[in-house]
């Protein structure tokens, strides 16, 4: 395996096995390609929660670099401990949020973490509302990134509001109320399974 492969799977262990003690079980809820043009300006300061229709906030996203970026290119940059303070409403992404949030993180000396230059396979995992941004491409080549979104089994969709209505369209035409477990969002850990195989080896 790839290192940096390896490295991304072991992450990810690891944020089931933490999950897994919480008794949560999460579900991929929407995968995306994010390119950023060589030249590509910031990406604004905002939290993703707020665009998802669900009834739990215990959600995480991985963000990984598909090529090699620079210091150039920017990666991502966090406000350390933000997804504590919830939902602190600076509304979509735009250049709106990235004022009302820059203004909160300097009113309260908020350390920030930036994820300067990264190889292709590496990843950072931000839970839903965490405050983040990301830097503009100073560099000559495309940004290509992924990202994954998981959810914790058990989710519910919610009513949507404007804002959240076009994420309606990862959730494989379930409707407000029903659980979050279509064929476009496939279980990938389950903790009950998990408990009973973990309970039958002990046995053996
Ligand atoms: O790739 C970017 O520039 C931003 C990505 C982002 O905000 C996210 O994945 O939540």
């Amino acid at each position: 395996m790839n290192p940096r492969t390896a490295m991304v799977v072991s992450f990810f262990v690891l944020f089931l096995f933490e999950v897994g003690h919480t008794g949560a079980a999460p579900l991929p809820q929407d995968d995306q390609a994010l390119i950023k043009e060589a030249g590509g300006g910031h990406t604004p300061w905002h939290q993703d929660q707020g665009y998802w229709p669900l009834d739990n906030t215990d959600t995480v996203t991985m963000w990984m670099p598909l090529v090699d970026i620079s210091d150039d290119v920017g990666s991502m940059t966090f406000a350390d401990g933000s997804h504590l303070g919830g939902d602190i409403a600076a509304g979509a992404i735009s250049d709106d949020s990235h004022a009302a949030i820059s203004s909160l993180l300097e009113r309260d000396d908020t350390e920030t973490t930036t994820y300067g230059a990264l190889e292709a396979g590496d990843a950072t995992f931000h839970a839903g509302w965490t405050l983040h941004s990301a830097g503009p491409n100073k560099s000559n080549v495309e940004r290509a990134v992924m990202t994954i979104i998981y959810v914790a089994d058990g989710t519910h969709i919610t009513q949507p509001t404007d804002q959240q209505r076009l994420d309606m369209g990862w959730l494989g035409g379930a409707r407000p109320g029903d659980l979050v477990d279509s064929e476009m969002n496939p279980l990938v850990w389950s903790t009950q399974q998990n408990a009973s195989s973990a309970s039958a080896s002990a046995v053996r």
